[in-house]
This record gives structure tokens, sequence and C-alpha cells, in this order.
């Protein structure tokens, strides 16, 4: 890599570069993320919520028509699909909608059978119902077009004693290997941690490195799914998601933001500095030619007191403003100060990105892209909240956690 900074002339082609770039992203949307939710102690409902599974494809195809960057669904199993007939409905009416779907979900932690767990309880009926769940989506998601299957367990335990950790981490391996032996050669595993819950005393797949563990040991196609929300307060998430990249290992991202816990705010909404810094990590592998590996964004959030679609409308606009930004950063300039010891302008370089205005190269894309300057504008003006709204009016079911 040149160590000097681009000459003045190569801007205009840099800015180009960064356009295309830009245009080119792929981000996921939930259909978790437009129906009713909540919280662990109530959901509250909202006029206009998508119900089934053909409005949450309607109301993501409008995220996508509005930003043009998120033409791909993340679908949650139970919550989307009550039976056979909503499935055999999905291709046509994500092709209506404008959208595909993208990463398929299976719920192993809301039946009763999983009290103790799913891969990792100590109950033979249990384990067997959860790889045969997860069998099944894999069916599913050949059904639906997706190659992607995203693995989240809610599995812990509460007190010492009452499991042993080994024999859990196993058992884990054992069922997740079936299940990862049943997959097409196409599709990729996610494998994704969290900090706590709902287990008190362990997780777990508590961390990065459990994961990555797990998926070193499962094979090429499993990789760490990392979700924001799921780390202690303080923790280096870019320092984590480098390490990753540079073992190959980083699969996909869950966008939220959180201040406690997994709080499922908009991403960027309260530390954006810390997502640009996570994103200046991606565009840097992005640009070496060793580290570029495919990366699967998605955002996990549901909203329940934002409306939903603006609320997914704000959380595209703020993944593109730190990906702007971070690929402002001048890389070259960036190495030098660093292979200098200069610690003031290495930092300065990263801020110097991060405070650029990336308001108006942002609307030009989108112009360019046929699209409004402002989509969060577009969106409020167009009408399609009141229509929902007095279409669909107010009811209860299907959303998820809580709802
Ligand atoms: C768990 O907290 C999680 O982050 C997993 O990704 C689930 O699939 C999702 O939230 C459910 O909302
Ligand atoms: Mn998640």
């Amino acid at each position: 890599m040149s160590r000097s900074p681009p000459a003045a002339s190569d801007r205009g082609l840099e800015i180009e570069r960064i356009k295309a770039r830009l245009k080119s992203q792929v981000i996921e949307t939930p259909s978790w993320g437009y129906a009713n939710s909540g919280t662990r102690f109530g959901a509250f409902r909202q006029p206009g919520a998508a119900v089934t599974i053909a409005e949450k494809l309607a109301d993501a195809g409008q995220v996508h028509r509005l930003t043009g960057v998120a033409p791909k669904v993340a679908m949650h199993v139970l919550w989307d699909l009550p039976d056979e007939a909503a499935l055999e409905g999905v291709p046509a009416a994500a092709a209506e909608a404008g959208v595909r779907v993208g990463s398929i979900n299976p719920n192993v932690f809301q039946h009763q059978s999983y009290k103790l767990g799913s891969f990792c309880s100590p109950w033979a009926a249990a384990r067997a119902a959860t790889v045969q769940h997860c069998l099944d989506c894999i069916a599913i998601a050949d059904a639906v077009g997706s190659k992607v299957l995203s693995i989240w367990l809610a599995d812990g335990t509460n007190y010492p004693g009452q499991d042993s950790f080994t024999a859990r981490k196993r058992r884990l391996e054992e069922g997740l290997g079936a299940v990862y032996q049943a997959m097409p050669a196409d599709m990729l595993m996610l494998v994704e941690y969290k900090l706590f819950e709902p287990g008190f005393y362990m997780t777990d797949l508590c961390d990065w490195g459990q994961s990555a563990l797990l998926c070193r040991r499962l094979g090429p196609q499993a990789k760490v799914l990392v979700d924001l929300g799921h780390h202690a307060q303080g923790v280096n998430i870019e320092h984590i998601v480098s390490t990753l990249v540079d073992e190959q290992l980083l699969g996909g991202f869950h966008f939220n933001n959180r201040k406690y816990a997994d709080d499922d705010l908009v991403v960027g909404a309260i530390n954006p500095y810390e997502f640009f810094l996570i994103y200046n990590e991606l565009a840097a592998a992005e640009e070496d030619p060793e580290r570029a590996i495919p990366v699967e964004y998605m955002v996990d959030q549901s909203h329940n007191l934002k409306l939903k679609i603006p609320a997914m409308v704000q959380t595209i606009m703020n993944i593109q403003t730190a990906y702007a930004k971070a690929l402002l950063v001048n890389r070259p300039a960036l190495a030098a100060a660093q292979d200098a010891g200069d610690v003031l302008a290495g930092e300065l370089e990263l801020v110097s990105a991060y405070e650029t205005d990336v308001r108006p190269l942002l609307a030009v894309v989108r112009e360019e892209m046929g699209l409004a300057p402002d989509p969060l504008a577009a969106y409020l003006a167009s009408g399609y909240q009141e229509r929902i709204e007095a279409e669909r009016g107010e009811r209860t079911g299907s959303g998820g956690l809580g709802a």
C-alpha cells in the first residue's frame, strides 16, 4: 500500500469510488421490526403495525423503495410462519413488495420444551426437537430462496451446579454439527453470541470467542454474528470486529444500539462515534484484498416507542452515514501516522473523517439512484403510514417477544 496521501487530482476519482460503494450497500431489515413488540414486561400495540408476513414484507419493501439499499428481509420462523399456507405465500409476497428473503432465524427459545435450553439441554427430547426445528428451517430457507441460517440460542443456566459446562458445550457441538452437516454447500450458518440473558448464572454462547471456537469446529460455512447490543459496557466492539475479520470468521452483524443491555434502539442513536469506528474496521478490510470477506449486514431492532417504518428508515440512514464517513478515512495518511508512532495525527485522521458532514454526499448518491435525497422526509410525506393505520388498525399478535 502506498504511504503518501492521494493527490488532489485523485480526489474526484476517489469520490466516484466512494459513491459506487455507497450505492452497492446491502442491508437486511428484520420482519419482527415491523410488528408489534415490547419489552419483557409488556407489548405496546401500534396502529398499522404488521401482523402477517405479507404485511411485514410490504413494510420492508417501503423501506427499500425509499432507501434503495435494504432489499433483504430476515424472517423469524415462529413469528412469521404460523402455518404451511403462510410459507407458500412468501415468495409471491416478497416479489410483490420488491424485496427478497434474507436470513432464516430458527426459534429455539419459546417452546415449553426449551426450559433448560435447546442444543445444550440435558433433556434428549429437547435437543432432538431443536435439531429437527433447525432442519425444518433449512427446508424453509430452500423454499424461500434463502442461503443464510442465523442461529441464536437462549441457552444458559441459573445456578452453579445446575448442569455441567463441559457437557453443555459438547451437546451444542454435536447438535449444531448435525445441522451444519445438513446444510447445502452454499448455505452460511451465522452463530450469534450474547453476554447474558435469559440464563442468569451462565450463558452457553456468551461472547465472540465462544462463537468463534464453535465456528472453527463446525467448518468454513459457519461464521460469527456480532449483535452490537450483546456486549458488556465498555467492550471494544471494533477490536472484536477487526480480530474476526483477520481470522476470516466474521459472518454478519445485527445492528442496533444500547445504553444498558439489549435495548434494540436505532443503531448510532446513542454512540455514533463507536458505530463509525466499527465501520472504519470494515471499510479498511474491504480495501485490503487479503482481508476482504463477505459480511451480512442485518438490523435487529424492535421499536416499541418510535413508529416502526420511519425508525427503520432512520436506521438505514444512520448505517449509510457511518459507512460514508468510514470510506472517507485517508488510509495512507492514517497508516503513515501509525508507522511514525504519531498518536495525535492518527486519531485526527479518524476524527476528521467522522466530523465530515456526509449529508450532501448521501443526497447526491440517492438522487443518482433515482431516490428522494431525504428518505425519512419522503416517508413522512408519502401517506403510507396514514394508509396502513386506516387499513390495518390496531391489532394484536405475531410480532416476536412480548407481542
Ligand atoms: C436475541 O436477543 C436476539 O438478538 C437474536 O438475534 C434474536 O433472534 C432476536 O434478538 C430476537 O429479537
Ligand atoms: Mn440479534
